[in-house]
């Protein structure tokens, strides 16, 4: 059985994330979301309601099962005996982004990353966009799951966005 780990900070899980996912889970037999508890960037969502909203996004998918990594993805990867990172591509910047990150990843455990270019109707879809939309009372419930809309505007109500 060969396994895949999709990691991110899914802040919130948008459906670009999703597409990546189902994209993964077609290529492998088994698919492991890792939410980055400590990302390196400030979270909006903590980190056990990003994981509750991803499993729910998920929840219809064969084979894939979402947990959190709490240390460096190299080591979660290893320990799970994953085959590969997979992540999404959008543009030639998120390859910029991702390439140290794949060197880094391979030089610390040796794991490959697969790198699958998402639904073009996605493109404009990120986590960080969709924050700043609903931050100025934009709609954002057609980019996000189920859910995800009211757990966003609830998190920017209660931190004062
Ligand atoms: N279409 C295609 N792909 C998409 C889309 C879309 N619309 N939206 C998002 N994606 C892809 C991104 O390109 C990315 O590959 C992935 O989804 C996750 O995106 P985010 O924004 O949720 O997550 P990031 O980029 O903040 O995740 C960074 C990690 C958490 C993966 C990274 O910080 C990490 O590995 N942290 C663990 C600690 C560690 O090991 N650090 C050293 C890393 S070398």
């Amino acid at each position: 059985m060969t396994t895949a780990v999709c990691p991110g900070s899914f802040d919130p899980i948008t459906l670009g994330h999703v597409d990546v996912v189902r994209r993964a889970r077609s290529m492998f037999d088994e698919v492991v979301v890792a939410v980055a508890r400590n990302s390196a960037k400030t979270p909006l969502l903590a980190a056990d309601d990003r994981v509750a909203l991803a499993r729910a996004a998920l929840a219809d998918l064969d084979g894939v099962r979402v947990e959190t990594v709490d240390g460096l993805l190299a080591d979660f990867v290893r320990d799970l005996g994953a085959a590969a990172v997979v992540k999404g591509l959008r543009s030639g910047a998120d390859f910029d982004a991702e390439l140290p990150m794949a060197l880094m990843n391979r030089h610390l455990s040796g794991v490959e990353t697969v790198f699958v270019v998402g639904d073009p109707a996605l493109a404009h879809v990120a986590s960080s966009l969709v924050k700043d939309v609903a931050r100025y009372g934009g709609p954002i419930d057609d980019l996000v799951p189920a859910g995800v809309g009211d757990a966003v505007r609830e998190a920017l109500a209660r931190t004062g966005g």
